[in-house]
């Protein structure tokens, strides 16, 4: 099975929720550049406090901070040099068409590809009421109505196009996120299969 996975798909498309669950399946780490940021910015660290103006508005934090953050963090990952056996779910990242270059660059760095990018997909309508579902729970500060809508137009319009950048390398695989959790899961195992072929 791949073992070296982006992750893409709209904000509450069920990204953070599958990348823990295909993480277990495969053995191997759920990296979520969503969670960094929030980590950072509960213990009030210099990160923290340099992200949260971004983060709070629904904006991509500046590429710089979080390509050095997600570089740090693979490397930090490799164990006694080994890196052909990094393995990883990327939940977050890459988010825009710089962030793909980067995250080449760090892997070939470390001598290692990509296995490729699954796409989990659902319309703003399910995305948007899912997401108001959780601020009811979680009370996330990013997950307020207006938030929300700007955070998918930051998705339209930086996130999306890199799906056709992994498409054309054959490297992306699109997966239906409506529906229940499990079944979700279990679609995205079947996509793993065919990325391996
Ligand atoms: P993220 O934490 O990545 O937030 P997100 O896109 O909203 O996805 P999330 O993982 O939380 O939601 P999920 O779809 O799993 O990013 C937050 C912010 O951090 C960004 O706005 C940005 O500022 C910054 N950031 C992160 N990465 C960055 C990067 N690379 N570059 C720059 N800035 C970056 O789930 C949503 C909800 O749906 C959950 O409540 C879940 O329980 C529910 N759900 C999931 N699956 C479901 C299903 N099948 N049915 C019903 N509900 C479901």
């Amino acid at each position: 099975m791949s073992a070296r996975i982006v992750l893409l798909g709209p904000p509450g498309a069920g990204k953070g929720t599958q990348a823990a669950r295909l993480a277990e399946k495969l053995g191997v780490e759920a990296i979520s550049t969503g969670d960094i940021f929030r980590a950072n910015i509960k213990g009030e660290t210099e990160l923290g406090k340099l992200v949260q103006e971004y983060t709070s508005r629904g904006e991509l934090v500046p590429d710089e901070v979080t390509n050095a953050m997600v570089r740090d963090k693979l490397a930090s990952k490799i164990v006694d040099g080994k890196a052909e056996e990094l393995g990883f779910i990327l939940d977050g990242y890459p988010r825009n068409v710089a962030q793909v270059a980067e995250l080449d660059a760090i892997l070939a760095d470390f001598g290692v590809t990509l296995d490729g990018a699954l796409e989990i997909t659902a319309d703003n309508d399910v995305v948007t009421e899912r997401l108001l579902k959780r601020a009811e729970i979680e009370g996330r500060a990013d997950d307020t109505e207006p938030v929300i809508r700007h955070r998918l137009a930051v998705y339209a319009e930086q996130t999306a196009p890199i799906s056709a950048v992994y498409s054309e390398r054959g490297k992306l695989v699109q997966v239906d996120g409506i529906g229940e959790v499990e079944e979700v899961t279990s679609r995205l195992v079947k996509a793993l299969e065919a990325l391996d072929d």
